[in-house]
């Protein structure tokens, strides 16, 4: 509970204080448009005057046109505590008044604690933190979001989440009945049926009529949201059921369910046994990991299944699948390894089809088989257990020859068991030759891919090749995470660095929708600094950082250290290549490609957005020399618990 008084309260002080000196309309003070943005350090007078006991009461009293409370508890302070049962720790938002009374109770009557009120920018940045959150905690986080307009804007991060398979618990609210509306506004943020607009892209969604049901779809919302397949689910407080007393007859009658933490659906055990001995039986078995690896085990349990088979990986990297480090590691070899295999075993692979087909982007689109017609294909996922109609983020249609319906993490204890016990001596001889073939097949990856490295390595704009080496060499002492997507910088963390533990890594979007990386990265760094020791890292594209600058902002405010590096490459260049490719295409000019793609003259310089939002920052870095020694500086700042920001002017990819 705070101890001292709020910022609106100093605020409404200084206005009183104001009014008195200049004479201006008293009858202003105490509504909601005379509390103007708050700054009581730098505004505060020196020798003011104690306010009188008026004054106090005008700022600190209940205001005149509302009647008081008759009960000590309020229906939105029973929704804090059934939220208050789920362990969640943090709830990210940006005010909206259809869930004033919600935000009141949590601050107030819940202590601002568990969960903790974060407050964001936009509601874009509200559920994108979460969404980043949950893929390092474990575990959702809450955003709550105004009744229609925060939904509208939250439902690309939304869909993100979805489309990513994390658990997000988003809050929205609406007003109450015709005749208990507001006019005007209220009536712009209520809508019927509040969760209609995100449906397509969520596990589930309830508006509950009751505090009963309140409690009891809160409790269910999150047990769906945390079982695979995971996805965010949504939660409607109507107003009424907030705003009204809570008599202690009623509350008396009211009961919050226990959450129980479901098990992980896995994989039907004799379709497993037939799996593990196409496995073993196989001469050239191969094993794709997309996103498999749900929790710090996945990582172990793959590494096991690798060995005992002496099969190779290849990591999608969506998820920290395997370390980069072993020599079963073949994900630079995809293609000649999927030409190649006799039995491929896809694990939670998003687009299966994607996997063995490759399409030519070209006129006519022409696609190809890449894997042999007689492969055998085994496809454990949970995938088949959450489509929908609308969106197509199930992908071709692509038939296995053992679908495996299942979380393939859950599923894989049963698998190594299977697979054990089909393993004869002779067979596991056999096998070891072939993983000494698969490991001198990549020992000469990593040299090659320095040596890609080193090309325009003092080249200014800074090649990403070198800006990750220049990271790297300050990093690799440490116990860090890069919580970045690396597809649009060459997937160099993959080629050069040692990714060698399960957080080291945790996939990027899902949906593809810009707007989600400095948001998420900060929602990651956040559940990094609950974990602690760790520095944490992520770098940002600058059309990605455009989406939310304002998340900086609430990383300066909550003290998430974070180390961001802006991969300023002035331009949206994926869609520059797509437009150059199209005037290829169409026989015209390529050099006007730049048009609409471009984000310079002028040059927005990040440092400077970075200071203003509160933030260390240094940039423009242009000379690859002055990297080291300003990525020295920042993460000084980082491990005093604070973010920084390095704009680094950089080469395209
Ligand atoms: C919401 C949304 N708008 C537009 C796009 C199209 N798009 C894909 S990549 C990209 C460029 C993003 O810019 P930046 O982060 O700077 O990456 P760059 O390609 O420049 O490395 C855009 C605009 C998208 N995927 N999502
Ligand atoms: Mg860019």
């Amino acid at each position: 509970m705070p101890k001292t008084p709020t910022l609106a309260q100093l605020d409404r002080r200084r206005f009183l204080k104001g009014v008195a000196i200049g004479g201006a309309a008293v009858g202003l003070a105490g509504t909601a448009d005379a509390q103007t943005s708050p700054n009581p350090t730098a505004a505060e007078p020196q020798k003011a005057a104690s306010p009188t006991a008026t004054q106090l009461a005008a700022e600190t009293g209940h205001p005149a046109e509302l009647p008081p409370l008759t009960t000590k508890k309020t229906g939105s302070d029973f929704m804090v505590d059934v939220v208050k049962t789920l362990g969640i720790n943090y709830m990210a938002a940006c005010p909206g008044s259809t869930f004033r009374a919600l935000q009141e109770s949590f601050i107030n009557y819940g202590g601002n604690t568990k969960p903790e009120w974060l407050t964001c920018l936009h509601e874009e940045a509200s559920v994108g933190m979460a969404h980043g959150y949950a893929k390092v905690a474990g575990k959702p986080m809450a955003a709550m979001v105004h009744g229609t307009v925060g939904l509208q804007h939250a439902s690309m991060a939304i869909y993100n989440a979805w489309c990513d398979r994390v658990p997000i618990v988003v809050f929205t609210a609406s007003a109450g009945p015709v005749e208990e509306r507001r006019p005007g506004v209220e009536w712009m943020h209520t809508v019927q049926d509040g969760a209609a607009l995100t449906r397509d892209f969520t596990k589930w969604d309830d508006y509950p009529w009751s505090l009963q049901s309140f409690a009891e779809s809160t409790v269910r919302a999150y047990a769906l949201a945390t079982t695979a397949p995971m996805a965010p689910v949504v939660l409607v407080a109507d107003g009424k059921l907030q705003e009204e007393p809570l008599h202690p007859e009623e509350e008396a009658k009211l009961k919050i369910p226990k959450l129980a933490a479901n098990m992980q659906p896995a994989g039907d055990p004799n379709a497993v046994r037939e799996a593990a001995k196409l496995l073993v039986a196989a001469e050239n078995p191969m094993i794709i990991a997309d996103r498999y690896a749900r929790t710090e085990k996945g990582m172990g349990l793959l590494v096991k299944l690798a060995e005992l088979l002496q099969a190779p990986v290849v990591d999608v990297r969506s998820r920290m699948n395997f370390p980069t480090n072993h020599p079963l590691n073949n994900s630079e070899r995809k293609g000649a390894l999927v030409s190649q295999a006799d039995v491929i075993l896809a694990l939670e692979a998003v687009d299966l089809y994607g996997q063995l087909n490759r399409m030519r982007d070209q006129l006519e689109r022409v696609t190809f088989p890449t894997a042999k017609p007689n492969a055998k294909v085994i496809s454990i996922t949970a995938h088949d257990l959450l489509v929908r109609a609308n969106y197509q983020d199930f992908q071709r249609y692509q038939p296995a020859d053992l679908p495996i319906t299942g979380d393939a993490e859950a599923t894989m204890p049963e698998l190594l068991e299977a697979v054990q016990k089909e393993l004869s001596d002779a067979r596991k001889t056999a096998l070891a030759a072939r993983g000494q073939k698969l490991a001198d097949a990549t020992k000469g990856l990593l040299d090659r891919a320095r040596g890609e490295a080193a090309y325009g390595w003092d080249a200014s704009p800074i090649s990403s090749a070198r800006m990750y080496m220049e990271l790297w060499n300050q990093i690799k002492s440490e116990d860090w995470a890069l919580v970045s997507a690396t597809n649009f910088s060459s997937d160099w963390p993959f080629r050069l660095w040692a990714m060698d533990k399960p957080y080291r890594y945790i996939g990027g979007a899902g949906g593809a929708g810009v707007g989600y990386q400095q948001v998420a990265s900060t929602g990651a760094a956040l559940a990094h600094r609950d974990i602690g020791g760790r520095l944490v890292v992520s770098v940002t594209g600058d059309g990605e950082l455009n989406m939310s600058p304002g998340v900086l902002w609430t990383a300066a405010h909550h003290k998430i250290p974070l180390l961001t590096i802006v991969q300023n490459n002035r331009a949206y260049h994926q869609e520059w290549m797509h437009l150059q490719r199209m005037a290829n295409r169409h026989n015209r000019a390529l050099d006007t490609a730049w048009i609409g793609t471009t984000i310079d003259n002028p040059n927005i310089d990040y440092a400077k957005i970075a200071q203003g939002y509160g933030m260390f920052a240094i940039g423009p870095v242009s000379d690859p020399k002055e990297l080291g020694p300003a990525l020295q500086k920042a993460i000084a700042v980082v491990k005093g618990g604070e973010p920084a920001l390095i704009d680094v002017v950089m080469q395209p990819r």
